[in-house]
């Protein structure tokens, strides 16, 4: 099947909970609000819907206070889906679920479970035109990454494996891809991405890197103007996401959707 690396069909993502507001965090800055973190959610299915795409929202998963970060369970590539290992363990229990609700996207024959041993968030994978980039990090390890590689590269892109800096959570939480050549990045991570054009996000502004393109529009977070004028001087049709409850608990753009092709 074709690859596109920011053309899709389809979105997955799935609903917050109330148990949300217990997400984990790397430092407190105050728990999420339901009411909001749901509106804002809402906005932003819409937002994906608006493109054109089929977007598939799961229901919430109580048990699961960060389940509405759909992307790191699991990896969408070619047809298929990957069920990865998270690498927090109060995320552990998200696989079952989410490889249910991709078995019935994909068909069960269609979807892989990533071996045992290591762990691998979905977070920390850059799908690009032409290769699978997966960022070492607290949330996935060499081991994990080892058993990945084979599956990914039967499915057709090579991997590449590079480093997470330290002052993120995920490889993604520092860069986002544009287009097929393009992608913009915080400037710790700028040098990683040789052979390719790397715009770099404006100084204060490093959680706007977790940006997402897709289709004809970039998904920007509302509350970094610089970066979003910066993208717009570019000839990107941004469009500003309201994602403030989300980043109070680590939580980019990129994290609250998978998204595919389907044939
Ligand atoms: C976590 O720590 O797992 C969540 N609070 C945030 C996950 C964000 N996901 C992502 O960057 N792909």
């Amino acid at each position: 099947m074709k690859h596109s690396s920011y053309k899709f069909t389809h979105a997955l993502c799935r609903q917050p909970g109330e148990s949300v507001m217990h997400g984990l965090r790397a430092d407190d800055v105050g728990d999420p609000e339901f009411g909001p973190f749901r509106e804002a959610h809402a906005r932003y299915v819409a937002a994906l819907r608006a493109t054109g795409a089929e977007v598939i929202v799961e229901p919430a998963l109580e048990a699961f206070p960060d389940s509405v970060f759909v992307e790191d369970p699991a990896l969408c590539l070619m047809g298929h889906a990957i069920i990865l290992r998270p690498g927090a363990e109060s995320r552990f229990g998200e696989r079952a679920p989410a490889r249910e609700a991709l078995s019935r996207v994909f068909g069960t024959e269609h979807v892989i479970d990533l071996p045992k041993g290591g762990i691998v968030d979905g977070g920390d994978i850059m799908v690009t035109e032409t290769e699978v980039l997966v960022g070492l990090s607290a949330r996935t390890d060499a081991t994990g990454v080892a058993a990945l590689k084979p599956i990914v590269e039967a499915l057709g892109p090579p991997l590449r494996i590079l480093d997470t800096p330290d002052s993120i959570l995920h490889f993604k939480t520092g860069c986002g891809l544009l287009d097929e050549e393009t992608i913009f990045a915080i400037p710790e991570l700028a040098a990683s991405f040789a052979g390719y054009r790397v715009i770099e996000c404006p100084e204060g502004e490093a959680p706007a890197a977790n940006l997402i393109r897709f289709n004809e529009k970039v998904f920007v977070s509302a509350a970094y103007g610089r970066t979003q004028d910066l993208l717009d001087v570019a000839g990107y049709d941004v469009v500003a996401i309201d994602n403030s409850q989300a980043e109070k608990i680590d939580g980019g753009l990129s994290c609250m959707s998978l998204r595919f092709t389907l044939p």
